[in-house]
């Protein structure tokens, strides 16, 4: 029997199982399934890696025979290509499911609606779009990289509460607290790469790395390598120094340049840096070339931690989708540093727009979260 509420509760869980997958599933999206029958819950899954099995097989060999006559709360479309797993719509079909309730449609031009199709065509019940703006949230990268062939891009940003980020003579570390620099530790650890900008690099020469253990982070087996993201640096010039630390660590570190034929380009990949030569942009480096080179590298979230100059060019360009801002409780004053350069700007009418989605405390800090305007905010 058909009850919507307790088909919004078995979606959620699905959901929730998917968040799971938050730190391990890249490239693949964060997926989670439910299998119900007669109100009771039979199997639950959740994607953990790419190559491994996907919700839906986990969910179902847990339920075994009890699947036959049973709906699937599935957070995204099952598949029906044959990629490193075999079809989730055929396992669905050969355990006797009889409806698969999914959130939304898989953006993977290999399904996008075919997998749905396939389900019909079996005489399987269909329903898709139940907590679709929820499930739509736990896979951002992954629908923008097979929607336009661009990650999702996050900026994250550090300031005193009047917006500074350094004192006019350049001191900056450290503004927010320990608690704030932990909870950015979690955007790094979802992301698979994190940029920032030469200047950023010269003036504190950054790890850029994912400094948690797998045990703090949720999902991640305890025993496991933590994932580090790729460390990309926009350097038009190639002035990072072959000594800087982010090449000592482990992990790729790729170095976004306009010019690879000079005695320093040889010295950066002696040192492990491989480097990536794009068009000029119209401050240095072209981040829009380099954002869909890393969208080929199936890199679905970036993180932006840089300082303003990179900042306001990526945000110029139109191609950052989400600010999280560290307002740390201190007045820096009006000589100190913005966060942002936006040269240009003169009128109120050229200001950029935002909406907030999301405001906390972290310690003593707050941070803000918002998007641009449109159907993303
Ligand atoms: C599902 N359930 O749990 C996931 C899906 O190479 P494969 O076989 O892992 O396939 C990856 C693609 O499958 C991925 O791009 C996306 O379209 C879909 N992911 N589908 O039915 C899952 N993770
Ligand atoms: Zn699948």
């Amino acid at each position: 029997m058909k009850d919507p509420t307790s088909d919004r509760v078995h979606m959620a869980r699905a959901i929730r199982l998917a968040v799971l997958g938050l730190y391990t599933a890249e490239p693949n999206p964060r997926v989670g399934c439910v299998l119900v029958r007669d109100g009771e819950v039979v199997g639950e899954g959740w994607h953990q890696r790419t190559g491994g099995p996907h919700a839906e097989r986990l969910a179902l060999a847990m339920a075994g025979e009890r699947a036959r006559g049973a709906t699937a709360f599935v957070s995204l479309e099952p598949c029906c290509h044959h990629g490193k797993t075999p079809p989730c719509t055929d396992g669905l079909i050969a355990a006797g499911v009889t409806r698969v309730v999914a959130a939304m449609r898989d953006p993977n031009p290999l399904v996008a609606g075919a997998g749905l199709a396939r389900l019909r065509a079996q005489g399987i019940e269909v329903e898709v779009g139940l907590l679709e703006e929820e499930a739509r949230r736990l896979n951002p990268g992954f629908i923008k990289r097979m929607e336009q062939g661009l990650p999702y891009v996050r900026c994250k940003l550090a300031a005193s509460l009047d917006g500074r980020t350094a004192m006019a003579s350049g001191e900056s570390q450290w503004i927010t607290s320990e608690a704030a620099r932990r909870d950015a530790q979690f955007l790094r650890a979802r992301s698979a790469a994190i940029l920032t900008g030469v200047g950023t690099l010269l003036a504190d020469d950054p790890a850029l790395n994912v400094r948690l253990t797998a045990a703090e982070l949720p999902g991640v087996a305890p025993d496991s390598q933590v994932h580090q993201p790729v460390r990309v640096v926009v350097d038009s010039r190639l002035r990072t120094p072959p000594t800087a630390r982010l090449l000592t660590l482990p992990g790729r570190t790729l170095i976004a340049c306009l010019d690879s034929e000079s005695g320093r380009a040889a010295h950066l990949e002696a040192a492990g840096a491989q480097l990536l030569v794009t068009p000029p942009g119209p401050g240095g480096v072209d981040l829009a070339f380099l954002l869909r080179y890393l969208a080929r590298q199936e890199i679905n979230e970036v993180l932006i931690e840089a300082g303003a100059t990179l900042a306001g060019a990526a945000l110029q360009a139109v191609l950052v989708d989400e600010w999280v801002l560290y307002l740390a409780p201190h007045l820096m004053g009006d000589a100190g540093r913005g966060l942002c350069h936006l040269p240009g700007l003169e009128l109120m009418r050229d200001r950029l727009p935002l909406v907030i989605r999301d405001v906390r405390m972290v310690g003593p800090d707050l941070r803000v979260t918002a998007l641009p305007p449109g159907p993303r905010g």
